[in-house]
């Protein structure tokens, strides 16, 4: 497959594809649409609504891209997938651009708004949701997408009269994006994660700093250098723990009660946020520093803030039956956010915690698991394609119990559990060896309680 002079070659058909093609199209720029697998899903859908556009899908090596105008990467792609390699360096004749990009680049090209963009291992979708919250709250006209599930091109088509475009950036994203020009830009925290494609844990690191290029203002987690930026040269304000006592957005504990400040002034008593434990707090600071960088009004985005319930599938009580507790963190898919799930929710249980783990580790380290769970947990039961790796990273820190599915860790799960306690689904791990998705995973551990509820009472 050639793909032709001064055309542009749209790489995966999926919810980033469409969006870049749809763009394309509104913008008269001619493309092809490549696919690396033999039928993606769509695939007829997508001919019937683009009759004269050429589609291929294959092997990227079978691709010659020498005469193309710009190829635009989706973000589940590899940028170094063989049939790729010789793009990296070189420059779009007519973008003046790296040649190989991904569809936040064409978004920066096109968007007129300011940009406020947040990323990080996790917390990503919560802070952003939440800022898009106190941002309409304080009465700005904001779009909110990105990774979180709308792609940041479809926004540009559905609120092109946004004031704020609040987007969640992955790694994978930011990699392919050559300068992002952010009004204001925050890297949350930093855990191991994708790490079977970024390579090493700096890899990973890069890929996320690269949200800064061009930004003119960002914040950063006091307690976690790694999430600042490499050059100096932006203005930075920092949220963490104490971040407060230099002046930053922190956690103040007065009277013995924990307030969240911003330098000496308390602001609001945690006591007062419906969400639950520490690294929401955090979430909070940092919402509220990146908020007040973007000029949001303080006491409007405090109010969003105590209206703020969270989003399905992060740390979520499905249900309580027979004395347990049934808390669905199903998008916990890595370790650094079901380090935050054990911490947050195991202080507050009055037995234990059964932990139930497992699926695709992306090449992480379990081991930051074992002394967390050792304080906390009754009992690990590991499911799924990495259950062997977790079990031996546990092994002498807690009992663990290796099943095949998360249905079979449930019933496991319903022997162990005593009144008091409780059932936390926080896999570490992405859910794609047994389900679609992390939703799929929380569905079912909700169906499975659902059914198990009306067991009991029938
Ligand atoms: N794929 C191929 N060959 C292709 C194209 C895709 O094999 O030619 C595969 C990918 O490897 C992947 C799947 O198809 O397994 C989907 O990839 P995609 O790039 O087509 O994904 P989109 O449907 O465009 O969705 C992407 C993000 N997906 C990924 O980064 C994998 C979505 O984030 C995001 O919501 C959407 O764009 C809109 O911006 C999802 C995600 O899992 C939620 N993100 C990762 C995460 O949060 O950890 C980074
Ligand atoms: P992301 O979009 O980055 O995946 P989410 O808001 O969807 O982030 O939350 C993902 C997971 O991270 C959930 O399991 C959640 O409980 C956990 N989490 C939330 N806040 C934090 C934090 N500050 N540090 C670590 N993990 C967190």
């Amino acid at each position: 497959m050639q793909v032709p002079e001064g055309v542009t070659a749209v790489i995966g058909l999926g919810i980033s594809g469409r969006a870049i093609c749809r763009h394309l199209q509104r913008l008269g720029t001619p493309f092809v649409l490549i696919d690396t697998r033999a039928e993606p899903p769509g695939l007829a859908d997508f001919k019937s609504l683009y009759p004269e556009v050429t589609t291929w899908c294959g092997p990227l090596s079978k691709v010659d891209f020498s005469r193309a105008r710009e190829v635009v990467l989706s973000p589940g792609v590899d940028p170094t997938t063989p049939g790729l390699e010789g793009l990296s360096g070189r420059q779009s004749p007519v973008t003046g651009e790296p040649l190989l990009v991904g569809e936040i680049a064409l978004f920066r090209r096109a968007v007129k708004a300011p940009i406020a963009a947040i990323t990080g291992s996790n917390a990503k979708s919560t802070v952003t949701t939440l800022l898009g919250d106190m941002a309409r709250g304080c009465g700005v006209d904001a779009a909110v997408g990105g990774n979180l599930g709308t792609a940041a091109l479809t926004l540009l088509e559905t609120h092109p009269e946004a004031e704020l475009y609040i987007l969640e950036l992955s790694s994978f994203q930011l990699e392919t994006t050559p300068r992002l020009g952010a009004a204001a830009a925050l890297f949350l925290n930093l855990s191991d994660d994708h790490l079977d494609r970024h390579g090493d844990l700096e890899g990973y690191r890069a890929a996320k700093a690269r949200i800064f290029l061009g930004a003119e203002s960002a914040v950063v987690n006091a307690d976690d250098p790694r999430t600042w930026p490499d050059a100096p040269g932006v203005p930075l304000d920092h949220f963490g723990a104490s971040a407060h006592l230099e002046g930053g957005w922190g956690l103040a504990t007065v009277d013995g009660r924990t307030w969240l400040a911003k330098g000496d002034e308390c602001l609001i008593d945690v006591e007062s946020l419906p969400l639950a434990g520490r690294h929401n707090q955090l979430n909070a600071l940092a919402a509220l520093a990146l908020g007040e960088r973007l000029g949001l009004c303080r006491e409007k985005m405090l109010e969003a803030l105590v209206q703020f319930k969270g989003l399905p599938h992060r740390s979520e009580l499905v249900d309580t039956l027979a004395g347990v507790r049934y808390v669905n963190d199903s998008k916990g898919t890595n370790v650094g956010a079901t380090l935050a799930a054990i911490e947050g929710i195991g202080e507050g249980v009055d037995g234990r915690l059964v932990l139930l783990a497992g699926g695709v580790g992306k090449g992480a380290d379990f081991s930051p698991l074992a002394a967390p769970l050792g304080r906390y947990a009754r009992e690990v039961v590991v499911f799924g394609a990495d259950a062997l790796r977790l079990e031996q990273a546990l092994e002498g820190a807690v009992r663990v119990r290796r099943v095949a599915t998360l249905v079979d860790a449930l019933n496991a799960a319903r022997e162990i559990a005593e009144p008091g306690d409780c059932v936390l689904l926080s896999p570490a791990c992405a859910s794609l060896d047994q389900f679609a998705n992390y939703e799929a995973r929380g569905e079912a551990f909700r169906r499975w309680v659902a059914q198990n509820r009306s067991e009991v009472s029938s």
